[in-house]
């Protein structure tokens, strides 16, 4: 305890540290981490025991592209549980922290990079969209991770978050008009409008809730400065986002094959 009520004060903490007094010291964020490797890989094991008589190769491509989410998330969040992707961080003058050292899990901002492109991916596929528009989210989503990553990694000026952050947001609303104006209309041609748009919701509203969520954690306003709680928020959200989103994916591609060809085209089209 004597430790743990000094660890704000520290500065450069060993990966050995961090892992044995922020991780394994905190319960509660410890259980955010770990419950989601339990997840991910019940996730996998069971998408590979329920897509196993898969023969079509666009559906088998849907199906792998949601293992990716949950291959991702395995990697991810051993990241952070190990505290190889945790750091210490100084906030700048004008945060709520300003001075003190705030824990960030900034892994997950970085990872995010890998896996929401798969979350994409499948979508831009049910959809029976074109290369254009699954590039345009994709390369669009990616921008948002990195400069979110940019945003929790900034400790030289309050503004400078903010900015990464508006940044990161007006490369969000790029994803949230294909994903509420292009594709719906995709989907609407090739056949696939009522999963797409059961999907659609549940991607919109999750998605809003990372972006709020950072917005009101120990990194952005600091309303919520439990580091656990905040890391809980994400990890719940992750549950919905990733593993009942990949359900719903697998689910219908098995039953429904023969929707997801992607239109005339095969979705091949420029
Ligand atoms: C950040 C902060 C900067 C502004 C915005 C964000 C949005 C993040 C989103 C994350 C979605 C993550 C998912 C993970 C599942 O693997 C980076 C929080 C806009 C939309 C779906």
């Amino acid at each position: 305890l004597g430790s743990l009520a000094q660890f704000p004060a520290q500065t450069d903490m060993s990966q050995s540290e961090i892992f044995n007094e922020v991780v394994m010291g905190d319960s509660l964020l410890a259980s955010s981490l770990y419950v989601n490797i339990a997840l991910a890989g019940l996730t996998l094991l069971a998408i590979a025991y329920i897509a196993k008589d898969v023969t079509d190769p666009r559906a088998k491509l849907i199906i792998v592209s949601c293992m990716m989410i949950s291959a991702v998330s395995v990697s991810s969040y051993t990241g952070l549980f190990s505290g190889m992707t945790i750091s210490m961080l100084e906030m700048p003058a004008g945060h709520a922290l300003g001075g003190e050292e705030v824990v960030s899990l900034w892994g997950r901002y970085l990872t995010w990079a890998f896996s929401t492109p798969f979350i994409l991916l499948a979508l831009g596929l049910i959809a029976g969209s074109n290369l254009t528009k699954i590039f345009t989210a994709i390369v669009f989503d990616v921008g948002i991770m990195i400069t979110g990553l940019a945003a929790a990694l900034t400790t030289s000026s309050y503004v400078l978050r903010w900015f990464w952050y508006l940044v990161s947001v007006s490369f969000f609303l790029v994803v949230v008009y294909i994903l509420l104006v292009e594709w719906p209309k995709d989907a609407e041609r090739t056949g696939t409008k009522g999963i797409f748009s059961k999907l659609k919701i549940l991607t919109v509203v999750l998605w809003f809730g990372y972006t709020v969520w950072w917005g009101v954690g120990n990194e952005g306003l600091a309303l919520i400065e439990n580091v656990a709680l905040t890391s809980w928020g994400y990890s719940v959200f992750d549950i919905f986002a990733k593993y009942l989103f990949t359900f719903l994916v697998v689910l219908y591609v098995i039953d429904e094959p023969e929707e997801v060809t992607g239109g005339d085209g095969w979705g091949l089209d420029i």
